[in-house]
């Protein structure tokens, strides 16, 4: 059994909301060390990547895309990071701060993998670029730079790409996609299970279809887990809800699934805004669902 390291990314600078930067300092409050040790990993708590404050960061007017040079500069610092983690033999835990962190995460597992397979589950697909984007929120576009697709100062991060190929990527949970991300989905052939299919097939099967898709032609997969994906009544703590998602239940029974294939390799859990939250509850959630995601069992 593999150990485990958590490295906490306090970004904020990905979006416009404050208060996101204290999602691994509410992850850790509420119980993600003792959880996972629960289960029997030995668990090391790697602290911090460092993440400049949102009121000293000066935008490049030359581009919209908002605090670009301080996302690049922490994601290449976090790559490093994850990179060293997987290099010493452990399994990566890392904990947002907003979605743009998966630039910096996908760029230092990507490293270990010929074919690394990628489970986006959120409410947003994160496939937007500059051109496309309607906000300039890095947030909204780490799936497309880890593609290699957008600005060239997030697609090379850690000095190459792309980090990961449209065939092996799964989205799950989509209820909110822009006209560009639309068009790139269908252009570029990326599997998606929007709330539609959720619905129509159930997260069993959702999860079947998922895992024996990925298993064969992966060698590695990574877990990338916006809490938004949730339904905001069972996580209310984010900065962009969209009703109509995945509920409690479900989410757990895909981490069970996940335990149960053995397939996932690396994770990250984004987008907890302690601020906007109800007294920890998403916080409590993301660490309830990485308890499943970690083999424990109710029985
Ligand atoms: N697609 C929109 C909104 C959004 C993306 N990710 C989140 N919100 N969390 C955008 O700004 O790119
Ligand atoms: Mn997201
Ligand atoms: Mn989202």
């Amino acid at each position: 059994m593999k150990n485990v390291s958590i490295i906490g990314v306090p970004m904020d600078l990905g979006q416009t909301r404050r208060g996101v930067d204290m999602g691994p300092s509410a992850i850790r409050y509420a119980g993600v060390v003792e959880r996972i040790e629960n289960i029997g990993y030995v668990v090391k708590d790697e602290g911090n990547i460092e993440i400049a404050p949102a009121e000293r960061v000066h935008n490049d007017l030359k581009t919209n895309l908002k605090n670009l040079k301080a996302v690049a500069d922490a994601s290449e610092r976090l790559a490093s990071k994850v990179d060293h983690v997987i290099t010493n033999g452990n399994f990566p835990l890392v904990l947002g701060g907003d979605h743009s962190i998966a630039i910096g995460t996908l760029a230092g597992v990507s490293k270990h993998y010929e074919n690394l397979g990628v489970i986006w589950y959120d409410a947003h697909g994160d496939l937007n670029t500059a051109d496309t984007s309607p906000s300039g929120n890095i947030h909204g576009m780490p799936l497309a730079a880890s593609l290699g697709i957008g600005h060239p100062t997030l697609t090379n991060i850690f000095g190459y790409m792309p980090k990961i190929k449209p065939e092996n990527i799964v989205i799950i949970g989509a209820r909110s996609l822009d006209e560009g991300e639309r068009e790139l989905i269908k252009e570029i052939g990326i599997k998606v299970y929007t709330m539609h299919e959720v619905d129509r097939l159930g997260m069993a099967h959702v999860m079947e279809e998922t895992i024996s898709y990925l298993k064969d032609k992966t060698d590695g997969v990574h877990l990338s887990l916006d809490l938004d994906g949730l339904d905001p009544h069972d996580a209310p703590g984010v900065g962009t809800p969209v009703i109509g998602g995945i509920s409690y239940r479900e989410s757990h029974l895909a981490m069970e699934m996940l335990a149960e294939s053995n397939v996932v390799t690396s994770a990250e859990f984004v987008e907890v805004n302690p601020i906007l939250d109800e007294r920890n509850k998403t916080a409590t959630v993301a660490v309830a669902l990485m308890g499943s995601l970690f083999g424990e069992k109710l029985l």
